[in-house]
């Protein structure tokens, strides 16, 4: 029998459902490039042919066909009962429309040859190595689920929390339902400077009023409606120039309404002379934060930020040194920072210490010094020290029929149009190597069937798209009511049962 190659994806986010979509698209552009040309026959007829040259009299022409382009089917399974990874779960309420790429994984997952299994932990309810048996190739997307922590003294109290998971924790992120965390203090420190950091400084500061009109989830609602927030400090462990946030995510800080920004003036003295140096984008993000800082602003400005109840600042060549506890050991009452000089100059500056030391009162510390990856089977190889599975361009190194995207291929930087691009290249790598023989897709494989049976034997039942459906229905319909475009589920078991009833 001459049968279709299957693919199996590990992981729903950008990063599986982009590599899904060039796999199908390949090939039916495929079909259409060469069956179209010179208005010659549809493709659908020939699908099942095991040919190579065909004269069509039609159009009197020839088509090429490669064996290897048969009607690839692609499945892919997730370890939530919800698709779309850190764009439901990391995306921040308040950026809606960064979220219609789920327009687009939807078609992807609609389509006839593709499929979802939610509900499946891949590594604990079914291994790799059982994949690859049913699978001609497995690709593994499954993100960057761990966070890097700062190794200091005191992270663990009670008030210090990784960015990842206050983030999971207002977008309902189940496993971090239960994190509420301790909003009662008048200062927050953020560690960190990248976008994630603004998402979490923007969440904690934005008036009530804009939030409830996003689908966050109810009870972060009703905690930051609560919280005695009213300073944020963002620090990083370099200087402006080397900052890692964009300069949209930091227009929009600036002009949160009901905040001002509370910079330090003497951060920003060797920054006028070096502006002209740098490449563009850098340019323009450092001449905002100048602005912000240094300039006085117009009387409207003015008034608008003498009227602010909150305050927002930079702190910049400050390393933490160690989450500095109440007497009572109870909460956190402040972070020692290392203060920092810079070595080298321009982005790539690095910072080095100078053996001063400053202590700054807070009551709520938020990690946000990047996510990381985790090993997912001693059968794969990993990279610990990247945190990254060995590569080249999505080929997993020493390990035929084994390809990786987005996060897990690259660390966890990047923004969504960064993961297509090198998701479509992993894409690319595996038609590459169907072509040339290098993976061999002569045999057939059993590909979902045996996995569903492996499944249901184990007492795993997975959730398809048309259960999310159900699941998405209910949570819009539940937003509606309260004037959100979504009420999220908040836990496993609620979304199973909306699934299956
Ligand atoms: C807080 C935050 C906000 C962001 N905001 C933006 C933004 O506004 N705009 C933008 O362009 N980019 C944004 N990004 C970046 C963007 O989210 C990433 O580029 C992108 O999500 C990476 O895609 P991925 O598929 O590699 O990983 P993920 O999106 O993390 O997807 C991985 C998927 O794999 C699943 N999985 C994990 N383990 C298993 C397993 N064992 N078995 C089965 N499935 C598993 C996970 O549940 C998840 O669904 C943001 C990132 C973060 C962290
Ligand atoms: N709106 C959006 O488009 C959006 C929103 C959220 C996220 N994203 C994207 O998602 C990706 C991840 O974002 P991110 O903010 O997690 O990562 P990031 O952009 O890499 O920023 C990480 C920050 O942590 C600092 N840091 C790292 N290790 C540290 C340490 N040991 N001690 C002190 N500071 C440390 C970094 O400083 P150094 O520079 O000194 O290392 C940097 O300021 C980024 O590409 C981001 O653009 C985009
Ligand atoms: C599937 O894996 C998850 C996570 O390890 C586990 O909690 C669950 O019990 C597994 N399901 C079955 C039926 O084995
Ligand atoms: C993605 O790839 C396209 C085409 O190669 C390029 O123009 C674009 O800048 C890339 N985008 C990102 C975010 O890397
Ligand atoms: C995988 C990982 O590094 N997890 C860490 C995330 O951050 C928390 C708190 O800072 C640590 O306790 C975890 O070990």
């Amino acid at each position: 029998c001459f049968c279709s190659p299957k693919v199996c994806i590990v992981g729903s986010g950008p990063a599986g459902f982009y590599t899904a979509q060039h796999l199908i698209k390949v090939w039916t552009a495929y079909w259409t490039v060469f069956c179209s040309r010179k208005r010659c026959i549809s493709s659908a007829s020939l699908s099942s042919e095991n040919v190579d040259i065909i004269f069509f009299p039609q159009c009197r022409d020839l088509c090429f066909f490669s064996q290897a382009r048969q009607d690839v089917e692609v499945d892919i399974y997730e370890r939530l009962p919800v698709p779309f990874g850190l764009v439901r779960f990391g995306v921040a309420p308040d950026h809606p429309e960064v979220k219609n790429v789920i327009n687009t994984f939807t078609q992807t997952a609609k389509h006839s040859r593709c499929s979802f299994y939610g509900n499946v932990n891949v590594g604990k309810n079914v291994s790799i190595t059982e994949l690859q048996q049913a699978y001609h190739a497995v690709v593994l997307s499954y993100g960057a689920e761990g966070n890097r922590s700062m190794g200091v003294p005191g992270e663990d109290l009670a008030g210090v929390y990784s960015a990842k998971d206050f983030v999971g924790w207002y977008n309902g992120l189940p496993s971090c339902r239960e994190l509420s965390p301790d909003l009662s203090c008048e200062t927050a420190v953020i560690l960190g400077q990248g976008n994630v950091a603004l998402d979490v400084a923007r969440i904690l500061l934005s008036p009530i009023d804009i939030l409830k009109k996003t689908d966050i989830t109810q009870p972060a609602l009703e905690a930051l409606a609560e919280s005695q927030v009213r300073r944020v400090l963002i620090v990083g462990r370099r200087g402006p120039i080397q900052i890692a946030c964009t300069i949209k995510e930091l227009r929009e800080m600036v002009n949160l309404p009901d905040t001002r920004p509370d910079m330090v003036a003497a951060d920003f003295d060797a920054v006028k002379e070096a502006l002209k140096d740098l490449p563009r984008p850098r340019k323009r993000l450092t001449e905002l934060m100048l602005k912000t800082a240094l300039e006085v602003p117009g009387e409207k400005e003015q008034e608008r930020r003498s009227k602010a109840s909150r305050t927002w600042g930079f702190r910049f060549f400050r390393s933490p040194v160690e989450v500095l506890a109440e007497p009572s050991h109870s909460r956190i009452a402040g972070i020692r920072l290392a203060i920092n000089k810079l070595e080298g100059s321009g982005e790539g500056a690095h910072a080095v210490l100078t053996g001063e030391v400053e202590d700054v009162s807070c009551g709520l510390v938020v990690s946000s010094i990047g996510y990381k990856s985790l090993p997912i089977d001693p059968s794969v190889p990993f990279d610990s020290r990247k945190a990254i599975i060995p590569n080249t361009m999505g080929r997993v190194k020493q390990a035929a029929g084994l390809y990786c995207s987005g996060w897990l291929k690259t660390g966890p930087t990047g923004v969504i149009a960064t993961t297509m691009n090198n998701s479509f290249d992993t894409a690319r790598s595996l038609v590459e190597d169907m072509d040339s023989g290098t993976l061999d897709v002569s045999a057939a494989k059993p590909g979902s069937q045996s996995i569903s049976a492996l499944l249901e034997k184990r007492g795993v039942k997975p959730v398809t798209f048309s259960d999310w459906e159900k699941i998405d229905n209910v949570e819009m319909k539940k937003g509606e009511s309260s004037g959100k475009p979504r009420e999220k589920l908040l836990t496993v078991e609620e979304m199973l049962h909306v699934a299956w009833t």
